[in-house]
């Protein structure tokens, strides 16, 4: 799978004849050779440290795996190829029952495991799986063992992370299982293969050659997904064309869902609520027209036909310009339940977003969601989720969490979080999502008391919901690094880790995808760790600190764009969020304001509400303050302000320091690809404190605080930038 570019004989004297011809070159063009990430964090190279090497070989001499179904023979193959690549060494073909050291089964495929009688695998239901040195007819052998082909694959995975990450597995013990139910990437991938806010390329989803043409990249973003837990993909993006469900493409999507089967991974659509008049040559949407039901049924029908365990339907609905049922008069719930109705006898769920926000609703946008949906508790199917964003606006890089986690006890409510960096500087800057991940799911509600955190709104326990649910917007693409970087590979690792597991550490997710994906050196370890655990607050400050929000440029959302205003709606504008004025900063939406508060419980709701209680983090989110305003160092606000934004661009040029500092024990190729990021990223952090600096002076008419630099630039020359061909735009 990996490509050694630089040791092929031909790109060898490419390079050699590059260099004589150029005199100009740097040795530095010769670290393009090496790992170029296609293999993610599944690399399996072997082992560096012997002791340790020597000690698993002696534990895994021979490997059984039983079954024969798909999902066990890519066990056999997974197991395989990354032992020997672990370990250096074939595994034999065959050898005596007697003499295995590794199990792999259920109850059901194998007699040895089924003769355990493993109580455990009790509770672990469909997906679960425990690893366990275990005596198996009186020899002390390690086995994996789940009530599924499928559970036992995420056991593998765990098992192989193990050794990846060099851990002892002498007394292994380990019992695991999801605490979510679906755990999705959905994919804003359009048929045409532009990527709604990627930034990696194009879709991977060649739907042209679809069916016949099946990439192997299909496969190894299954076996990535899978080695993480994650069990479904929503193949389109939300803003869905309604091509999806013709023929045609329902065909392209069932090649996919047979190539993710076997990997335990379900596909799903994203439909156009409109989609009966589109293509069904209907003259309404109407969900209570019994004509507009019946398509709906057949067309799930027809799907289940050809993808018998198809996922179901996501939908954004009246939002952003999207059909939904309120062009018929009816409600969100309405038009949730009669897709419900129609996937429910198939065993289909309805993925339903709370994305939602009008114009006419003269309602501030934080608040609308809520307003929304909130009086639609109880009026779901039990086959409806709610999919809500993690916070009220839109991905920004923080928010509080929607005040909709724990307002709607009879519904599920599923999270949204968005993997890719929308918002936060695209795939040039490294950015680990792990504690932004953390930092809401772990926000406690107070929805029942204290300990009602959002983690435990989603994952059902809290209201004690039927089914339970997570999705993250994917950051994945054609290039050959999936995700823009290495660095950014990290945040589609710490979604399906967290989702799996809500209750790990972002610390100890990161310390594992940097063991498994750059190096188990403990300098490495410790100092790519620390640089993701940092990167995020970093951002912040460079961006948006203090609760500051949607300041970037309009449309592409790339760099700077406190001066935005005069768009088509107020609530697209920088200005209707950062409200500077001579006066002061921040948007009211304390009691005294737009009351967003109020959506909280107590006691979140009284903490927000005064500027001396609320987190400093969320000030400028919640209140309008003098610039004059003493913050908690002692400083103004408008000298607490610029310090933030001058500290995230020094941070900024401390990790890139930070990174080249490991220049060595890097493969030389993912270091660079890293540095050449950071160099961006460091550019782009300058440019958003110089930029938002000049501007929110141009209110304050405050100095630059004693010994911090003027900024370069002026303004007006941060103004003029414009960047039409930005990536990712919506079409
Ligand atoms: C898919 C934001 C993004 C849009 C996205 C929308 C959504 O507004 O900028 O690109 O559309 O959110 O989540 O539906």
């Amino acid at each position: 799978m990996q490509i050694k570019h630089f040791f092929r004989p031909i790109t060898f004297i490419v390079y050699f004849f590059a260099l004589t011809l150029t005199a100009s070159l740097s040795w530095a063009q010769f670290y393009f050779a090496g790992e170029d990430g296609y293999r993610l964090w599944l690399k399996y190279d072997e082992l560096q440290d012997q002791t340790r090497k020597k000690h698993y070989q002696k534990q895994l001499q021979s490997v059984l795996v039983e079954g024969q179904s798909p999902t066990s023979e890519v066990i056999r193959q997974e197991l395989s190829y990354a032992l020997r690549g672990l370990l250096g060494k074939a595994l034999p073909n065959k050898t005596s029952i007697a003499n295995h050291q590794l199990i792999v089964g259920t109850p059901q495929n194998s007699s040895l495991i089924a003769e355990l009688q493993l109580a455990e695998l009790a509770d672990l239901g469909k997906e679960g799986y425990l690893i366990r040195k275990q005596k198996v007819r009186g020899k002390t052998v390690t086995v994996i063992a789940a009530n599924t082909d499928i559970g036992a694959l995420y056991g593998t995975f765990h098992f192989l992370r193990l050794l990846q990450t060099q851990q002892s597995i002498d007394q292994v013990s380990i019992v695991s299982a999801p605490k979510m139910d679906l755990r999705v990437l959905n994919h804003w991938d359009n048929l045409d293969r532009h990527v709604e806010r990627g930034y990696a390329g194009q879709s991977i989803w060649d739907w042209h050659k679809l069916p016949d043409y099946q990439e192997q990249r299909y496969y190894d973003y299954a076996r990535a997904n899978a080695s993480i837990g994650i069990n479904g993909t929503v193949l389109n993006n939300v803003n869905a064309d309604p091509l999806i469900l013709t023929p045609q493409y329902l065909e392209k999507a069932a090649a996919l869902a047979d190539i993710f089967r076997p990997y335990g991974i379900k596909v799903y659509l994203s439909v156009k609520f409109s989609s009966p008049q589109l293509i069904g040559g209907l003259k309404t949407s109407d969900p209570l027209n019994p004509e507009v039901q019946r398509w709906w049924q057949e067309k799930a029908k027809e799907i289940y036909s050809i993808i018998p365990d198809f996922g179901g339907f996501l939908v954004k609905a009246n939002s952003e310009g999207q059909p939904g049922p309120g062009d018929f008069g009816r409600s969100h719930a309405e038009g949730a339940n009669m897709l419900a109705d129609a996937l429910a006898s198939h065993g289909g769920v309805v993925m339903w977003r709370a994305f939602v926000y009008a114009n006419e609703k003269n309602e501030e946008r934080s608040k609308q969601a809520y307003s929304e949906f909130k009086p639609l508790d109880g009026q779901f199917r039990n086959n409806v989720l709610v999919q809500v964003k993690n916070g009220p606006i839109d991905f920004q890089p923080r928010e509080p969490f929607s005040p909709l986690f724990g307002a709607m006890p009879k519904t599920p409510l599923m999270m949204e979080f968005q993997i890719t960096l929308e918002y936060l500087g695209f795939s040039t800057h490294a950015v680990y999502l792990g504690t932004l991940f953390k930092e809401v799911l772990d926000s406690d509600t107070y929805a029942k008391g204290a300990g009602s955190s959002v983690a435990k709104v989603i994952d059902g326990s809290l209201f004690n919901n039927n089914i339970s649910g997570i999705a993250g917007v994917a950051n994945i693409g054609t290039d050959r690094n999936w995700t823009g970087h290495i660095i950014l590979q990290s945040n589609w690792y710490v979604f399906g880790r967290l989702a799996w597991d809500h209750q790990l550490s972002a610390r100890e997710i990161a310390d594992e995808w940097v063991r498994m994906t750059l190096s188990n050196d403990a300098e490495v370890v410790a100092t790519v760790t620390d640089m993701m655990m940092d990167s995020r607050e970093i951002t912040v400050n460079y961006m948006t600190p203090l609760g500051l929000h949607h300041i970037m440029d309009e449309g592409h959302h790339y760099g700077p764009g406190p001066w935005i205003k005069d768009l088509g709606r107020d609530d697209w504008t920088s200005v209707y969020y950062h409200r500077a004025s001579p006066s002061g900063i921040g948007f009211d939406r304390s009691p005294s304001g737009v009351n967003a508060v109020e959506q909280y419980f107590p006691p979140v709701r009284d903490l927000y509400a005064s500027p001396e209680t609320i987190p400093e983090e969320f000030l400028l989110w919640f209140h309008h303050v003098s610039w004059d305003y003493k913050t908690r160092s002692g400083r103004t606000l408008w000298d607490e302000l610029v310090h933030r934004y001058y500290q995230g661009a020094a941070d900024v040029t401390a990790m890139k320091n930070t990174w080249n500092s490991l220049q060595g024990k890097i493969d030389p190729y993912q270091f660079r690809q890293v540095q050449m990021a950071l160099g961006i990223q460091e550019k782009e952090a300058y440019w958003w404190r110089n930029a938002c600096v000049l501007y929110f002076q141009s209110f304050s008419k405050k100095p630059i605080p004693t010994g911090l630099e003027k900024p370069q630039g002026t303004l007006e020359e941060y103004m003029k930038l414009k960047f039409p061909h930005a990536p990712g735009q919506g079409k």
